[in-house]
């Protein structure tokens, strides 16, 4: 059944893309290389000495011209809302978007779709043809003595990624058909994000920002990976995600944050339960959790976060257990000639506040993006595993604890390449391979050595919509 379904999918999907490639054909300039942003940059932005504008290369075909939208500073990041909830990346980084100006309101478009085979060796290895995806249509305007922003963030997750999960070998969070979900990453929620942003310009230097957001991102975590451009072209989650960024998606979200320069301080509350398997719904609850973030960024290229939180029974499967969450992450990007470095280096740990068992997780990843059409990146992780490993995909025994059983590690390293097929898109085709590293007595479920390799094509809005 599952093979049919995969068919009739892939079968939608290569329609689509024929039509799409025959119309650009047809259509006179429809596969021409993405516009610049000049003006929308010039309005929104003073121009800063060295702009990747200049020197990103828009003239050959075909371009991979990442830089259409950038900020010159942290609080020009702040108020730019490129990424997920109240998160920022250093402000010489790239986001790709599209981009349009009416009556006084400017209109954004980011987005990233991607259509993966993932295939994995062992006992617990899985294979699986699913797309991970997002979409983020936002408006702002000037209004008062700052600047209003309304923003939505969807994802088709909850169908394209079929039986509630993708296979990923040691992956472990939240539930599927009332199971722990082990070797698998659960998808993300239709509406990944409704929220406002008001951000009250003080004067030049001093910003005072509100986001309330029914769901949303609290000021927790370093930019969650599917937003983070040093994850950019990585389609699957990251091992560490239920102790980094796995807040991503909360209810009931309310920040104030104060920036000054190049520190900003936040405080948040939200609903602490994580989002449950119906992933098309809207959850809701009461604001019982909380966290701050402090967020420095010295220079446009880097940019460092510290947040720490505490969560009211976020687990379904656990809800008498509160926990501590405390991350801290560093964040350099360098834009250069037909290309840009980004990379992260992230420390997420959960502490339960019920029987005070510690679980570490570390990260460091980087994407390259170079002579305009191509890209390569890595991602090491390190991480605390819990005995749900042995449990499985299984109904957890009466009295279970949740405890350290072993660290686990994943190297992956990935390579796409643009092949404008397109107008108005950014496509690659792309692959990445990961391997494992584990405690010997894991040997009998996951085999001596795991691997998991994925291909994908990826698509992502990108130059003009006109
Ligand atoms: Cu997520």
């Amino acid at each position: 059944m599952q093979s049919v379904s995969h068919l009739i999918r892939f079968a939608l999907f290569s329609t689509a893309l024929l039509v799409n490639t025959a119309a650009s054909a047809i259509q006179p300039g429809g596969s021409a290389p993405p516009e610049c942003f000049q003006s929308c940059c010039k309005m929104q932005h003073a121009p800063t000495p060295q702009s990747s504008h200049d020197t990103m290369s828009h003239g050959t075909m075909p371009s991979r011209s990442m830089s259409h939208e950038h900020a010159s500073s942290l609080i020009d990041s702040i108020e730019l809302h490129a990424t997920s909830g109240t998160d920022v990346e250093p402000a010489s980084t790239p986001h790709p978007m599209w981009m349009d100006e009416r009556a006084g309101w400017q209109f954004m478009f980011h987005g990233n779709i991607f259509v993966n085979e993932i295939q994995q060796t062992g006992p617990r290895g899985g294979d699986k043809f699913f797309s991970t995806n997002w979409f983020m249509p936002m408006a702002q305007h000037q209004l008062g003595p700052g600047k209003f922003t309304a923003r939505v963030m969807l994802s088709l997750e909850p169908a394209t990624v079929t039986e509630r999960r993708y296979s990923e070998l040691f992956q472990i969070g939240e539930t599927a058909f009332g199971l722990p979900i082990v070797d698998g990453q659960h998808p993300h929620d239709f509406f990944m994000e409704i929220g406002a942003f008001y951000d009250w310009n003080l004067n030049e230097k001093n910003v005072l920002s509100f986001y309330a957001a029914p769901v949303g991102d609290p000021a927790l975590g370093p930019v969650a990976y599917p937003h983070r451009t040093s994850a950019s072209e990585d389609p699957i989650a990251v091992l560490g995600h239920h102790m980094q960024d796995s807040t991503h998606i909360a209810d009931e979200v309310v920040t104030v944050s104060y920036a000054y320069s190049i520190a900003r301080i936040e405080v948040s509350g939200f609903h602490g339960r994580e989002p449950n398997e119906n992933r098309w719904n809207i959850d809701a609850g009461a604001i019982d959790s909380w966290s701050a973030r402090l967020t420095l960024s010295p220079t446009r290229n880097w940019s460092g976060q510290f947040s720490l939180g505490t969560l009211h029974s976020p687990e379904a499967l656990d809800p008498t257990d509160d926990q501590r969450r405390m991350t801290a992450s560093i964040t350099y990007n360098r834009p250069f000639d037909r290309g840009n470095w980004a990379s992260s280096l992230v420390w997420g740990r959960t502490r339960s506040l019920s029987n005070g068992g510690v679980l570490n997780s570390y990260l460091l990843e980087s994407t390259l993006h170079f002579l305009s059409q191509n890209a390569a990146w890595g991602r090491i992780e390190n991480v605390d595993r819990t005995n749900l490993l042995l449990i499985g995909e299984n109904p957890l025994p009466a009295g279970f604890e949740e405890t350290f059983l072993a660290r686990v590690q994943a190297y992956t390293a990935g390579y796409d390449r643009e092949i404008p097929v397109l107008p108005h898109f950014s496509t690659a085709i792309g692959g990445q391979a990961t391997f494992y590293g584990k405690a010997a007595f894991l040997d009998p479920i996951y085999g001596q050595h795991p691997m998991g390799y994925l291909v994908f094509v990826r698509f992502r809005p990108e130059g003009s919509m006109h």
